[in-house]
C-alpha cells in the first residue's frame, strides 16, 4: 500500500472464503468497480481489496496491518481524512470479521466501518454490540458510492438502504430500490486480477451472477427476502460472454452461478450453450454449478443434459428440502409433485447425469418419523441425496418466528457470536428427536453420501418393508464403538459432537477398509436377521462387496482386481438406474473379475464425506471373459461401453 497520505484516503474492502472454496472476490470487486465508474471522488480514494482464503490468512495478514496499513491509516487521519473499512459478511466469515473489526476499531477508533452482505441484514443484532458504524441493507453498490462521496454523518439520513445508530437507537433509512438494468453495474473483472505475474490463475473458482434475485420467499432462506431481493433481473448476454471469456482465459477451473433459478429465464439456454462452446474451445471451465429453477421444466432438462454431455455438471440438484406437508407449508414452498420429479430422476440417472435431491433436517413443521419416511422414499428415487442440517439464518422468516415456532438452537461450533445456530427443536419435534435426527443425517452423510455403502443402502431401500433409518443409526453406533480408541473425543452420548466430527470419522475409518467393511457386514446382516429379512443376507453381502471394491480410498491412486461370485456389472447397472438387480444377476453362478481404478486421496485431497463420489473407484475392465468394460462414470450403464 503505497500512497501519499496527504492526498489519498485508504479504503479497505475485506472478504473471506473458506478453505474448500477459493474464489475471486467478485462482490467487493463489484463495489470497487462501481465506485470507480460512478464515484465523484475517485482520485481521493485508494480502494484496496483484501481477500482472505481462510482464518489463518487473517493471522498472517496481521503483520502487514502493523507494518503498512496501520501507519497509512494514522497518516491519513493526521492529514484530516477518515479511512474507511468495509466488510462483506456471510455466515462463514462473520465470527472472524467481527473479531477483526473490534481489533481495528480498538487501534483506530475513527475509521468508518461499513458492513454489508446477507449475514448482517438483521442490523439490530450488530449495531449496538459491535463497533460497526453503518450496515448496508440490500444491494450495496449505490449505497457504497454515496457513502464514499459524502462520508460525514450529517449526510447519512439521505442515503437509502442503510442502518446506523442515532443517539443509541437504530435508524434505518428508506429502503433502496432494486436496480433493474444490471448492465449499469460495471464488471468486477475490470478491477480484479485473476492471474499472477506469470499468468497463472490466482483462484480455483468464481461466483458469477448472470441474474439477481429470487421470486420465492422460502422461510429458511434469505435470498428472496434479504440482501438481494425478490425480482429477478439479468445481465445481458454480451456482458456474460465478455466476462466468461475473461474467466476461462485466466484459467479459472470452476464457475458457480450466483443465480437462484437457473433455467427459469429463456436466455439461460443460450448461457449454457456458451459455456459448452467455451469448454470445447479452451477445455475450461471444468465444472459449472448453479441453483436450478424449481420447476425443472423441459428447458431445464435440456440445459442439464447439454452440460452433462459436455462434462460440465458436477451435480444436478433438485432442491426438494422436505416432503413433509406441514414443513413445506410453513416454509412457503411447493415442490413439484412426486409423480413429476420421479420420472425425471430416473431418466437422468439412466443417462448417467449426477442427479441429487437436497433435503434439510430440522425445518419447523417436520418431525423425525416423517423425515425417515421421506428419506426412504428419496433413496429409492435418487442416486444421491444431499442432506443438510437446518441452521437458522438471520434475516429469514423462521428467524423472526423463532418464538412462535418454539425454535431451540445450539451454536454451530466455531461460529460463536456470529449466530450460526443448529436448530435442534421446535413446535413439531422435541430436542431428543431433533438430536436423533442429527445422528441419522450424520450416518447418511458418512455411509451413503460419502459413498462407503451407497449401493447396499439403495438395494435395501428398494426392498419393500425395510426402513433404512434404524439401520443407518445402528451402523453409526457400531462405528463409534469400534473406533473408540482411534477417536477418543467421540462421545456417543453427545450426538452433536458426532455430527461435527463427521469428517474426522470419515478419514479415520477409511484407513483400514477391510476392518470397516467387516464391521458393516456383521451389523447389516444382524439387522436383516433381527427384522425378519434374513433372506436378503446373501444378496446384500454381494452388493456390499461391490461397495467395498468401489469405495473411496486413502493414499495414492491404485488399480486392483476384485473377484465377484455374482454378476457385479449388471447388478451395479441396475442399482445405478434405481432398479433392483434381477435374481439371475445375483445368483452365484457368474464369476467376474473386475479391475477397479481408485483415485485414492481420502485424507489428503478429500477430507470429508461430502465429495466421496469424486473419489469413488471406477471399473476398468473385466478379466474373466476378456471383454473390456470401460465405465467412464460410475453412473454410466456398462452395456453402453462394452467393446
Ligand atoms: C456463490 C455462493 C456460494 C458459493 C461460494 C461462496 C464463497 N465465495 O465462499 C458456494 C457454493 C461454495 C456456497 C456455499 C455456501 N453458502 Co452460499 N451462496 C452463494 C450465492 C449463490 C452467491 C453469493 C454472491 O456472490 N452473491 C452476489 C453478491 C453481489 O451479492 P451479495 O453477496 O449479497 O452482495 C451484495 C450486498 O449484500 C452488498 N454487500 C455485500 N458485502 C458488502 C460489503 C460492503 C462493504 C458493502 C458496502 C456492501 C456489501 O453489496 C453486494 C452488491 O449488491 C449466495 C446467494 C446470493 N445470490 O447472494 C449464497 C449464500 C451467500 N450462501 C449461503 C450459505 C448459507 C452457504 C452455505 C453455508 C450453505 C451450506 N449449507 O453449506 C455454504 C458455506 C460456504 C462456505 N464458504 O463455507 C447463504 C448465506 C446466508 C448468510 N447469512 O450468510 C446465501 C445468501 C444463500 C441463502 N441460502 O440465503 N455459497
Ligand atoms: S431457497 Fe431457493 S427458491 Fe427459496 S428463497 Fe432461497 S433461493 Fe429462492
Amino acid at each position: 500500500m503505497a500512497m501519499n497520505a496527504s492526498l489519498i484516503t485508504p479504503v479497505l474492502l475485506f472478504s473471506m472464503d473458506s478453505d474448500q472454496f477459493w474464489a475471486a472476490p467478485t462482490t467487493t470487486g463489484g463495489l470497487k468497480a462501481y465506485y470507480q465508474q460512478y464515484g465523484s471522488q475517485v482520485d481521493n480514494y485508494q480502494i484496496e481489496l483484501i481477500h482472505f482464503k481462510n482464518e489463518d490468512s487473517i493471522l498472517r495478514w496481521q503483520q502487514s496491518w502493523q507494518e503498512t496499513y496501520l501507519p497509512a491509516i494514522k497518516a491519513a487521519e493526521q492529514a484530516g481524512q477518515q479511512a474507511i473499512i468495509g466488510f462483506s459478511m456471510y455466515t462463514w466469515n462473520a465470527a472472524e470479521f467481527l473479531d477483526l473489526i473490534h481489533q481495528i476499531k480498538a487501534q483506530c477508533p475513527n475509521v468508518l466501518c461499513i458492513a454489508g452482505g446477507p449475514h448482517v441484514q438483521q442490523a439490530e443484532d450488530y449495531l449496538s454490540e459491535d463497533p460497526i458504524d453503518i450496515i448496508i441493507l440490500g444491494e450495496g453498490e449505490t449505497s457504497f458510492q454515496e457513502i464514499l462521496d459524502k462520508p460525514q454523518r450529517i449526510h447519512w439520513p439521505n442515503i437509502n438502504g442503510i442502518a446506523y445508530l442515532e443517539n443509541g437507537d437504530i435508524h434505518k433509512t428508506p429502503e433502496r430500490q432494486r436496480r433493474k438494468y444490471l448492465d449499469e453495474l460495471p464488471s468486477a473483472l475490470d478491477v480484479i486480477d485473476l492471474c499472477d505475474a506469470e499468468g497463472k490463475p490466482l483462484y480455483d473458482s468464481i461466483s458469477y451472477e448472470t441474474s439477481r434475485g429470487c421470486p420465492f420467499k422460502c422461510a429458511f432462506c434469505e435470498w428472496g427476502t434479504g440482501a438481494i431481493g425478490s425480482k429477478m433481473y439479468q445481465f445481458s448476454m454480451d456482458r456474460v460472454r465478455s466476462d466468461w471469456h475473461k474467466i476461462v482465459n485466466a484459467g479459472i477451473k470452476d464457475i458457480w452461478l450466483a443465480d437462484s433459478n437457473f433455467g427459469a429465464l429463456k436466455e439461460d439456454l443460450e448461457k449454457a450453450q456458451l459455456i459448452c462452446e467455451l469448454k470445447e474451445k479452451t477445455g475450461l471451465p471444468s465444472s459449472f454449478a448453479t441453483s436450478w429453477s424449481k420447476k425443472h421444466s423441459p428447458r431445464v432438462q435440456e440445459i442439464v443434459l447439454l452440460l452433462h454431455k459436455n462434462g460440465l455438471l458436477p451435480h444436478y440438484q433438485l432442491a426438494l428440502q422436505t416432503l413433509t406437508p406441514l414443513a413445506l407449508e410453513l416454509s412457503n414452498r411447493q415442490n413439484m409433485a412426486a409423480n413429476k420429479y420421479e420420472p425425471i430422476a430416473r431418466q437422468m440417472a439412466a443417462e448417467g447425469v449426477p442427479i441429487a435431491a437436497e433435503l434439510i433436517w430440522g425445518l419447523p413443521g417436520d418431525n423425525l418419523a416423517e423425515f425417515e419416511n421421506n428419506l426412504d422414499q428419496l433413496l429409492k428415487t435418487f442416486p444421491n441425496l444431499n442432506i443438510f442440517a437446518y441452521t437458522l439464518l438471520p434475516g429469514t422468516e423462521f428467524y423472526e418466528k423463532r418464538l412462535e415456532y418454539k425454535i431451540e438452537t445450539i451454536p454451530v461450533a466455531g461460529y460463536g457470536k456470529a449466530k450460526g445456530e443448529y436448530v435442534v427443536a421446535c413446535h413439531t419435534f422435541d430436542r431428543d428427536e431433533g438430536i436423533e435426527g442429527y445422528f441419522l443425517i450424520t450416518a447418511h452423510i458418512l455411509f451413503a453420501h460419502g459413498h462407503l455403502i451407497p449401493l447396499a443402502i439403495r438395494y435395501l431401500a428398494l426392498q419393500n418393508g425395510i426402513t433404512t433409518a434404524p439401520l443407518l443409526r445402528t451402523l453409526l453406533r457400531a462405528v463409534c464403538v469400534e473406533y473408540q480408541d482411534d477417536l477418543p473425543n467421540l462421545d456417543l452420548q453427545d450426538r452433536m459432537v458426532v455430527y461435527e466430527n463427521r469428517a474426522t470419522i470419515f478419514t479415520c475409518i477409511l484407513k483400514n477398509p477391510l476392518r470397516l467393511y467387516a464391521l458393516f457386514e456383521t451389523e447389516i446382516i444382524r439387522y436383516l436377521q433381527d427384522t425378519n429379512n434374513g433372506h436378503l443376507s446373501d444378496a446384500t453381502r454381494h452388493i456390499l462387496s461391490l461397495d467395498y471394491a468401489l469405495s473411496p480410498r486413502c493414499g495414492e491412486a491404485t488399480k486392483a482386481n476384485y473377484e465377484f461370485n455374482f454378476n457385479a456389472v449388471s447388478s451395479k447397472a441396475a442399482l445405478d438406474c434405481l432398479s433392483l438387480p434381477s435374481a439371475a444377476d445375483l445368483s452365484p453362478e457368474t464369476h467376474q473379475v473386475l479391475c477397479v481404478k481408485s483415485p485414492g486421496g481420502v485424507g489428503t485431497i478429500l477430507k470429508d464425506p461430502d465429495g466421496g463420489a469424486w473419489l469413488r473407484g471406477e471399473i476398468e475392465y473385466q478379466q474373466a471373459d476378456i471383454q473390456t468394460v470401460k465405465i467412464l462414470h460410475p453412473n454410466v450403464k456398462p452395456t453402453q461401453a462394452i467393446q
